[in-house]
């Protein structure tokens, strides 16, 4: 049982601060995995103290969920006073920024517990390493520990495991049949669904509700055949003004923006465009945009950016000609 080779593992060395450590810009599955994981190491060990860190603090959604968590992070961690440390969804060092040279000179015990594949360095470096790639969260294997040690989880534990798997299976669209089975056991530990995933979803300040509103006033709809591209501007929040085009209705969405004498246009598409027709925009129209504002321009098949100098209304005028371009050579 892994559960066994960790708490021997500490007895050994007779552990009683345990550090437990998160990738940088710590996302919800490595910090509810810590702070479950910290919990579960209190009730089997009374005696330990643990602390949770996260290099260069959680992320802005860890952030906004933490509200609805009793979990306490930590900022400067004395890494050389502990007796133990634990990596959580983290499998390299190097994603713990600066704290990854004073990990690797600690002469404490390392356990890391993750889902994704380990990294030779990282087998070199950790004393136990708990893995389990066909895991979907991290904190689906902190569940795992709890079951073989019998421990029943709390109903806020129950939440904070909930809460990880839910944001690495993107809301469970990725879950398996085993993970779906966990959840059904999270629930009757007394998770509220609606409730939990509420502190996943950001609130959007009211700027950003206005940006997307006047995107939407101001846009311009080009038809090519039967996909619908849109085209608008606003002088900030380009990106979420995009998304909320697509989700108007466009298959494409380009939002332009001034900002600093400088140019910024975020750009998306939704994937039945990017399949049927094969515009990658990063590479067809993005890239040759950022060519032609003097700046850089490239990104992802459905979600790209270009920033340079220029005039708005020419720039968006290029940017419809390089998507008539390419939707016409496909
Ligand atoms: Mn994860």
């Amino acid at each position: 049982m892994q559960i066994l080779e960790i708490t021997s593992l500490l007895d050994e060395c007779n552990a009683r601060r345990i550090l437990l450590l998160c990738h940088h810009n710590a996302d919800p599955d490595a910090i509810c995995s810590a702070f479950a994981f910290s919990r579960l190491l209190e009730r089997l060990r009374p005696e330990l103290r643990t602390e949770i860190a996260a290099a260069q603090g959680p992320s802005r959604l860890s952030k906004f969920m933490l509200k609805s968590l009793p979990a306490t992070l930590i900022d400067q961690p004395k890494i050389e006073e502990a007796d133990a440390i634990v990596l959580l969804d983290t499998n390299t060092v190097q994603q713990l920024d600066d704290w990854g040279r004073q990990v690797e000179a600690s002469s404490a015990p390392i356990i890391v517990i993750d889902h994704h594949a380990s990294h030779p360095d990282t087998e070199n470096l950790a004393t136990l390493i708990v893995a389990d790639e066909k895991a979907s969260s991290t904190c689906q294997i902190i569940y795992n520990l709890f079951k073989e040690a019998g421990v029943k989880l709390t109903s806020i534990e129950a939440k904070a495991l909930f809460l990880g798997i839910a944001f690495d299976t993107r809301h469970f669209i990725l879950a398996s049949s085993a993970t779906l089975k966990i959840l059904a056991d999270l629930t009757e530990a007394g998770v509220k669904a609606g409730e939990a995933l509420s502190s996943l979803s950001l609130p959007i300040v009211l700027s950003e509700r206005i940006a997307r509103l006047k995107a939407g006033k101001r846009v311009k709809v080009l038809r090519i055949n039967n996909w619908l591209l849109a085209f608008s501007h606003v002088s900030a929040y380009q990106a979420s003004a995009a998304r909320a085009l697509i989700a108007l209705g466009a298959h494409v969405a380009i939002v332009a923006g001034h900002h600093g004498g400088k140019i910024q246009i975020s750009m998306r598409a939704n994937r039945e465009f990017h399949e049927k027709t094969g515009v990658h925009l990063g590479r067809d129209v993005a890239k040759p945009l950022g060519e032609y504002l003097h700046g850089m321009g490239g990104g992802h098949a459905v979600s790209a950016g270009a920033n340079g100098t220029g005039d708005l209304d020419a720039n968006l005028k290029r940017c419809m000609t390089l998507l008539k371009e390419t939707l016409t050579q496909t």
